[in-house]
């Protein structure tokens, strides 16, 4: 199974740093194309991994496979989502520190598929007891679940994610999955409402219809035809070939019943249809919705809490909605393409700036790559006082006079200037592309993309009259109570605006995120037709260009797979030495310098910093770990056989 693995892996290189040429744009794509065609979805870039949408069932997530690479040095094997699963796994075992997957690509991407892999492969092999098994299948039934309620066919994708996810899984001091958190960003509560031509409401609706036994849908007061709703039909494709709701909805049931939610709460939330149909209101129905959403989240948290164990470390999974251009775009793009840019601007700081700055800090000769720092358009957008974010809240705090056009008169006046942004009035002199009046279109680091400000204080403000609320808070329906507390009604305060609470909880995401180790996985879309082996040029090189993989790239050629502090590198690999063993009594930088003559390194291989010492090529640090692990086990067999008579 290994040979056939690695001989079908001839195919192109497998990491792109070892590509003779130079490093072009010509032979990336090259490399990535050649693979691609041969099944062979996934390339590293050093410890970066690369993956190219199939759109189609590979035999590569097997169990079999699972354990094959368990265990495995990274490099050892072809590269795989499970190599970069079980590295991190590994290095959290061993350091006792926690970790993040960051997964990042545009819509339709295999952002979410790759985040449900990731997630597979934890449960099968991660050690467990029988004890532990009903926290494995929450944990991987929470997806379902969730992606019923938060998941809808787009244009660009059938199974697209409409909100943010962040999930921990805790880990014990065994390394066994004891429980998990999610965290939601930003459900996408208008499409309740309205929906796209070629759109969809939330899947669970179509799942409830078409799955839903007689009498549930009896009692809920609901007929089987989606036809007969117009919040379902907008988008006039209520049935969509590539997905299956009756078995869906057979699968979220179970998950229900797993998860821990009684029969009353799955009556569940249902008030999304009856209630909606009886106000019919827009308002209401996206706050329901909204809110409902929470409430599930919290629920499944619930259900997900690590009750008894001791959690040691988590590995954070961050699967959030990809970069998107539609014909028409709103605020909930804006919010959305606003998230990716703070995720490429975490990968920028937490990748090319840290790792050039820390040459730069540790008096490593090096010749400075350059690179995009999209910094400033997160700027434009989220900067307090001068931001669009700040602009927009300004006007919805002057209610009857602002509008969606002051609104883009303010922009004009504030950020007209602004190298990223464009409106019809400034479209002459910055671009020839035509504009529309109630349009602003923001050059973001993945593209350009026109908004179109009508709608954007409304959504933005997110009010729910008073009276509404009465309503609400007096449902007969437990949930719908428990969505909307009565204490709500005293509190005179004004909300903070979407946007404002967007930009809070993803500042406080960054934070969560900059103290974990990170692993990158960056998925590419190949074409836009959702076909597989189709391997469209021009596309793949606008998100190759776009997500800086070249620079990773050539930062990766030029640097150093790995660094280690000296008392480390020597507290670790002193035993391989007679100069350093047992004890080294000099300053750390002399030890590891007689330790590495003693073993070999050649002067290309490595580099002496300030405080730490930088290794070039991973097989180089491979020898030596295997070298310690040789005369690890000499010396304990060593030590048996001496105290053989004590034992
Ligand atoms: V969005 O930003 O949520 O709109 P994602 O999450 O990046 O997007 P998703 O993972 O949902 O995309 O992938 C889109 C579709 O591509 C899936 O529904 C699968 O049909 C297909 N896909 C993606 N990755 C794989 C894979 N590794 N193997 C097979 C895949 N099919
Ligand atoms: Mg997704």
């Amino acid at each position: 199974m290994e040979g056939a693995l690695i001989a079908r892996d001839k195919v192109g290189v497998q990491d792109f740093v070892l590509l003779d040429s130079h490093t072009s744009e010509a032979a990336f794509l090259n490399n990535l194309r050649k693979r691609y065609q041969e099944n062979l979805i996934y390339t590293y870039i050093g410890s970066l991994l690369v993956s190219v949408n199939p759109y189609q069932e590979l035999d590569i997530y097997t169990v079999t496979q699972m354990q094959l690479y368990r265990g495995v040095n990274f490099f050892e094997l072809p590269p795989h989502l499970y190599a970069i699963a079980d590295n991190a796994y590994r290095v959290m075992c061993s350091e006792y520190n926690n970790h993040f997957i960051l997964i990042s690509g545009e819509s339709g991407a295999g952002k979410t598929e790759a985040s449900k892999k990731i997630l597979q492969y934890y449960a099968v092999t991660c050690p467990t007891t029988e004890q532990l098994q009903t926290v494995r299948d929450r944990l991987l039934l929470s997806n379902p679940v969730l992606e019923a309620f938060g998941n809808a066919k787009t244009l660009r994708n059938d199974n697209s994610s409409r909100f943010g996810k962040y999930m921990d899984i805790q880990f014990d001091f065994k390394g066994a999955p004891v429980g998990g958190h999610i965290l939601s960003y930003l459900i996408e509560k208008s499409r309740v409402v309205h929906q796209n031509h070629g759109e969809r409401n939330f899947h669970i609706f179509y799942q409830l219809l078409e799955g839903g036994d007689k009498d549930l849908l009896c009692w809920l007061g609901l007929e089987r035809n989606p036809q007969k709703y117009t919040y379902l039909i907008q988008g006039r494709c209520a049935k969509v070939f590539s997905i299956n709701d009756k078995n869906d909805w057979k699968i979220v049931r179970k998950a229900f019943s797993i998860i821990d939610f009684t029969e009353k709460d799955i009556e569940v939330l249902s008030p999304l249809n009856v209630d909606l149909a009886f106000y019919a209101r827009d308002a209401v129905a996206k706050a329901i919705y909204g809110r409902t959403f929470t409430w599930l989240v919290n629920k499944i948290n619930g259900s997900l809490a690590n009750k008894d164990s001791t959690q040691k470390t988590v590995i954070g999974l961050l699967d959030i909605y990809g970069f998107e251009v539609l014909d028409t775009n709103s605020f909930e793009q804006f919010c959305i393409n606003y998230c990716n840019e703070k995720l490429q601007q975490l990968l920028i700081e937490m990748t090319l700036k840290a790792e050039q700055e820390e040459y730069e800090l540790e008096g490593i000769e090096w010749e400075p790559i350059p690179y995009f720092n999209n910094k400033i358009i997160c700027d434009l957008v989220e900067q307090k006082h001068k931001g669009i974010i700040s602009i927009l809240d300004e006007e919805c705090l002057r209610p009857g006079e602002a509008t969606d056009l002051s609104f883009l008169e303010k922009l004009e006046e504030k950020v007209g200037d602004h190298a990223h942004f464009v409106t019809r009035k400034l479209a002459d002199q910055k671009t020839r592309k035509s504009i529309d009046w109630v349009d602003f279109r923001l050059l973001h680091y993945a593209g350009e993309v026109t908004y179109c400000a009508v709608g954007f204080l409304e959504k933005n403000n997110d009010l729910l009259y008073r009276n509404l609320k009465e309503v609400l808070c007096n449902s007969k329906n437990n949930i719908i109570r428990e969505c909307f507390l009565l204490s709500e009604l005293d509190n005179r305060r004004r909300p903070e605006t979407v946007a404002t609470q967007f930009k809070n909880s993803l500042t406080s995401l960054i934070e969560i995120l900059m103290s974990k180790e990170p692993s990158y996985i960056r998925c590419i879309k190949p074409n836009e037709n959702k076909e597989p082996g189709k391997f469209d040029d021009f596309l793949i090189r606008h998100q190759v260009k776009y997500l800086g993989l070249m620079e990773h790239l050539r930062v990766r050629r030029a640097g150093f797979a790995y660094r280690r502090k000296y008392e480390l590198f020597l507290q670790r690999y002193k035993c391989l030495c007679p100069a350093t063993w047992p004890h080294w009594h000099g300053p750390a930088v002399e030890g590891v310098e007689r330790l590495i003559k003693h073993i070999g390194y050649k002067p290309e291989e490595y580099k002496l910093g300030r405080t730490k010492i930088f290794i070039r090529f991973p097989k180089t640090l491979f020898a030596t770990e295997d070298a310690f692990e040789y005369r690890k086990h000499l010396l304990i067999s060593r030590l048996q056989a001496k105290y053989k008579g004590f034992l």
